[in-house]
């Protein structure tokens, strides 16, 4: 039975050490709820960290056996670990970068390697325990290493990934000395998901200008397996956090605040302590406010609740102190006996308090700097029972893509946040309960059990479209049934694209002229007996002609247009017209003109548009563009426009090389037929061959109609060579 394995930095759960001993308190966090239902079932699994520095094996032992029946996995870091990876990689050059704060990331190599040892550590935890069948779900940006780690052991495997923070600009990224590393960790997965499609188109982006790889539709070709990357705006578990509002011990807390605070409106804010959570902002924006309209002065207070996080690190023990300034200067310069503009909290507050100021606060403050989400924002819309109250949200926080609704602003923008708490404080309760009503229908539906179903349920879908889709490898033991086929056969066929195929690509087309190997190997292959080798491509005759032409090898041309029997003259595949270049081919001009990179190639009778050289995005982008335009112009012709690896090509319908394909084979009849191409022009050939012929898809991409696939143009002159022994 194959199980599901959530894997991440955390576990959901958090071990203290205390006077009494190791203390186990189970974490209350969105993931550890919404994940909750999946690892406690049967015999799934959470392996992470368990949050402290153990000591010796005695107490490792103790947590591996305490967690272990509530079906989680300790993995241990080391002080060095710690200090490395965590606060290191993880916290000073990753965090920073991903949220838009470049000018706070270190470089430092040795922080890199610590991250790349303990991804390893992790994997070999994950290993430990995985089948070859398993599900497994890598969580969030300490472990972008992991899918890839995992894969190479676990090729089968189901791998999800979801990054919990933004993913930022390729300018953000291409500044990290290990971005490509870091891109092909994640491109280990199955399926990739973040909070939000700007995440995503930022993500294909840096794939496409890294490592080269085009995503059509969210799915990434990748070695011998798409990737599907998609949004998956993470909720909370709406009913928790409206019972806690519900319940009578935050009523008498809120009962309690209430009396101290007599008639004073509330403002709240809760943040984890971070620079990315623009809380000095915040705090000059509510100066602002109480300067504009000095009538708010002791009749609102904004109370904050800033959580103590990683003030080790320097940027953050400077940001407490700014604040602790801040704050102490407003209230020293407004507070008068009996109200103070900001209640400030540094400390974290069991739920039910937190409910009791949801509950309170007529208006949420949420405005980071950068946020992959924010979940608070979501809390506090389902702690609404009243459904009054009013949402300020940062438009740079993940939550304001769904909560339209909210006061949307921009935290840097100090005057509109002014205007923004002082319009939330006069809002008619009419429309609050209109708005409040809206997001807390989106908040309840798309809650954090529906993000977990929908990303397992997607995942479980890639992993099946993979299987549908994929060929098979051309194994060992499929090339030895392969090479007795073609042993045993009165007569064969080899069929052979050239480019991609027989020789790999190249940035200029010109430059691609056989080497001595190739006209050697193909020499040998004419020599056998009862063999005919057809060079099936899409070049023109007269390149094929003077690379190949001294060979006794078969041509067809251009896709099919021109055929050539060895030792014969060249003739067309049928009448055809090329009077309709001097139409189109100002259009390709058009978009060579707007393109840098890109070229014309004519041929006989089609013509070529291609952007191989060009700036992968732009490329893509003028592809669609171009296609659109050519459909338009080609409808109701008998030309067609065909997309193969970084061109387009515009030619008469009707002729390709499955049509050609088809009547070599009518011709020459042959009992083994080998056809090995790279592209989507192959597959019309493989389309045309008897179910019992050998087609072999080559390259990366293994969804073809071939029976096989083969990794690319050094594996082929192997097999081919093969064929000589
Ligand atoms: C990452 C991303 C993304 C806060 N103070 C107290 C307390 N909290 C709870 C809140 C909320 C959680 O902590 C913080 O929510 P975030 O959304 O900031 O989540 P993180 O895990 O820190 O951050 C973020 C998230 O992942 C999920 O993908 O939204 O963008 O950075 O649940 O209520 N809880 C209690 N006392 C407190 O004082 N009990």
């Amino acid at each position: 039975m194959p199980r599901t394995l959530i894997v991440s930095n955390r576990l959901p759960t958090k071990v203290l050490r205390t006077d009494e001993g190791l203390t186990f308190q189970p974490s209350e966090g969105g993931l550890a709820t919404g994940l909750g239902s999946i690892y406690k079932q049967g015999d799934n699994v959470w392996i992470g960290w368990p949050g402290l520095f153990v000591e010796d094996e005695a107490e490792e032992d103790y947590i591996r056996q305490k967690i272990r029946a509530d079906n989680m996995a300790p993995v241990f870091l080391t002080e060095a670990e710690i200090r490395d990876f965590y606060e290191g990689f993880s916290n000073s050059t990753l965090w920073p970068t991903f949220h838009y704060f470049s000018e706070f990331a270190t470089y430092e190599q040795a922080h890199w390697e610590a991250y790349v040892a303990v991804n390893e550590k992790f994997c070999a935890a994950v290993l430990a325990q995985a089948g070859p069948d398993d599900t497994i779900w890598v969580q969030d940006y300490q472990l972008l290493l992991l899918p890839a780690l995992l894969r190479a052991a676990r090729p089968e495997a189901s791998i999800g990934f979801f990054l919990h923070i933004p993913f930022p600009s390729h300018e953000l990224m291409r500044v990290l000395p290990w971005r490509n590393e870091l891109l092909r960790g994640m491109l280990g997965a199955d399926l990739i998901g973040f909070h939000t499609f700007g995440y995503m188109r930022h993500f294909l982006s840096s794939v496409a200008h890294a490592l080269g790889l085009p995503a059509q539709n969210g799915r990434i070709e990748n070695g011998n397996r798409s990737v599907r990357v998609d949004a998956f705006p993470m909720g909370i578990d709406y009913e928790r956090y409206a019972a806690a509002a519900a319940s009578d011990e935050a009523k008498g807390h809120e009962a309690r605040y209430r009396e101290a605070l007599r008639d004073t409106r509330v403002i709240l804010s809760i943040d984890r302590l971070d620079y990315t959570k623009g809380i000095a902002q915040r705090l000059r924006a509510f100066d602002l406010l109480l300067q504009r309209y000095p009538e708010w002065r002791g009749q609102v207070s904004l109370i904050m609740l800033v959580v103590p996080s990683r003030d080790q690190v320097p940027q953050y023990a400077s940001l407490k102190e700014e604040i602790d300034e801040l704050t102490g200067r407003i209230n020293s310069q407004y507070r008068t006996i009996d109200w103070n503009p900001i209640l400030y909290f540094y400390r974290s507050l069991p739920l039910e308090e937190l409910a009791a100021l949801f509950r309170i606060a007529e208006v949420a403050l949420v405005t980071p700097m950068r946020d992959g989400m924010n979940l608070v924002a979501k809390e506090y819309v389902a702690s609404r029972l009243d459904q009054q109250g009013v949402l300020i949200l940062s438009e740079r926080a993940g939550a304001a893509r769904e909560l339209s609704d909210a006061i949307i602003i921009n935290p840097t923008d100090m005057g509109q946040l002014a205007e923004a708490m002082h319009d939330a404080l006069v809002m008619p309760k009419e429309e609050q309960i209109v708005r409040m009503a809206a997001m807390q229908a989106l908040v309840k539906r798309y809650n954090v059990f529906s993000w977990t179903k929908l990303f397992l349920n997607q995942l479980a879908y890639t992993k099946m479209k993979q299987h549908t889709l994929a060929t098979e490898m051309l194994t060992e033991e499929a090339t030895k049934q392969l090479l007795a086929a073609y042993h045993t056969a009165e007569e064969r066929l080899l069929l052979l694209d050239y480019d991609g195929t027989l020789m790999a690509f190249q940035a200029d087309p010109k430059r691609v002229e056989p080497d001595q190997e190739l006209r050697l190997l193909l020499r040998a292959l004419t020599d056998l007996p009862r063999t005919r080798v057809v060079i099936i491509s899409g070049r023109d005759r007269h390149t094929l002609e003077k690379w190949l032409g001294h060979l006794p090898v078969d041509f067809i041309a251009e896709h099919g247009v021109w055929l050539r029997p060895a030792g014969e003259e060249w003739q067309l595949f049928q009448q055809l017209r090329n009077d309709w270049m001097r139409e189109l081919r100002p259009v390709l001009e058009l978009y060579v003109a707007r393109t840098a990179g890109s070229f014309i190639e004519e041929k006989d009778y089609s013509l070529v548009w291609h952007y191989r050289r060009a700036d992968a995005e732009l490329g893509e982008v003028r592809a669609r563009e171009l296609l659109s335009h050519l459909s338009f112009m080609t409808a109701n012709t008998e030309l067609q426009v065909m997309e193969g690896n970084k061109v387009l090509e515009i030619k008469a319908a009707g002729i390709n090389k499955g049509n050609a394909a088809a009547r070599w084979l009518a011709k020459y009849p042959a009992e083994f037929v080998l056809a090995l191409g790279d592209d989507r022009t192959d597959e019309d050939t493989f389309r045309a061959l008897p179910p019992e012929a050998y087609s072999v898809r080559v390259g990366t991409d293994a969804r073809s109609l071939a029976r096989f696939h083969i990794a690319g143009p050094p594996e082929v002159r192997q097999l081919l060579r093969q064929l000589l022994a």
